[in-house]
């Protein structure tokens, strides 16, 4: 089995070619998709066998399951489905507050608006998880003051550079935490080995062939 994790932010990966070195805006989020989806038309002339897209925005999901013939799951889905079933509800911690708004629109999205109590910021910009000697307290403090605010079982991790943290957080705060990169690079294993992918007769079938100009030429698809 052969899957590949797509990581759209460019700083974490050895391999990316293109993409924002860190994602936290709706501009980044746009910009981080055509690097996604050259990696999934790669990944299909290679073999793979399913994806995760490990980034919380779960950025270009949905053409990622039009290009993918095997099984592609997001993160944000991947630890918002993983958290529904440890609890009635959680609460996601991700890093700027501008980050909100688009966790809020993925728990709409993916059904979860009642088991989603809250979205709360930590206030850190995305490298600083990785450069700021503070962040793994900052980071602990934002998820205790989200259970007592929400009243919640579970703590969802908003950004996948928090995925090292994961460990550390919930032997400190004493309750279930998710990461969602672990949640999706799991689930990815699971429904392949059901012999589950995107169903490809309607909405998410391959592409229609068509000529992209100018900067999208390479995007053409259809030979
Ligand atoms: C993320 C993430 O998972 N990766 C990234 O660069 N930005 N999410 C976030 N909420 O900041």
């Amino acid at each position: 089995m052969f899957i590949e994790v797509v990581n759209p932010n460019t700083t974490w990966s050895m391999t990316a070619t293109m993409g924002p070195p860190s994602i936290e805006s709706h501009y980044d989020e746009a910009l981080a998709v055509p690097g996604i989806l050259t990696e999934i038309e790669k990944g299909e002339r290679d073999g793979v066998d399913g994806y995760v897209i490990a980034c919380f925005g779960d950025p270009g999901l949905d053409a990622a399951r039009e290009l993918a013939g095997g099984p592609v799951v997001g993160i944000a889905e991947a630890a918002m489905r993983a958290a529904a079933v440890l609890g009635r509800g959680f609460s996601v911690v991700t890093t700027l507050a501008r980050t909100t708004g688009r966790a809020w629109d993925l728990a709409h999205r993916y059904g979860m608006r009642d088991a989603c109590r809250g979205v709360h910021a930590c206030d850190l910009p995305v490298l600083a998880l990785d450069g700021d000697p503070d962040a793994r307290r900052i980071v602990t403090e934002a998820c205790l003051d989200a259970l007592s605010e929400d009243g919640s079982d579970t703590i969802v991790l908003g950004c996948a550079g928090m995925a090292d943290l994961c460990a550390h957080i919930s032997a400190e705060i004493g309750v279930p935490v998710v990461d969602g990169v672990a949640a999706a690079t799991l689930t990815v294993p699971s429904l392949f080995t059901m012999g589950l992918a995107t169903g490809k007769r309607g909405e998410f079938a391959t592409p229609p062939p068509k000529r992209y100009a100018g900067l999208l030429d390479g995007f053409t698809t259809g030979g």
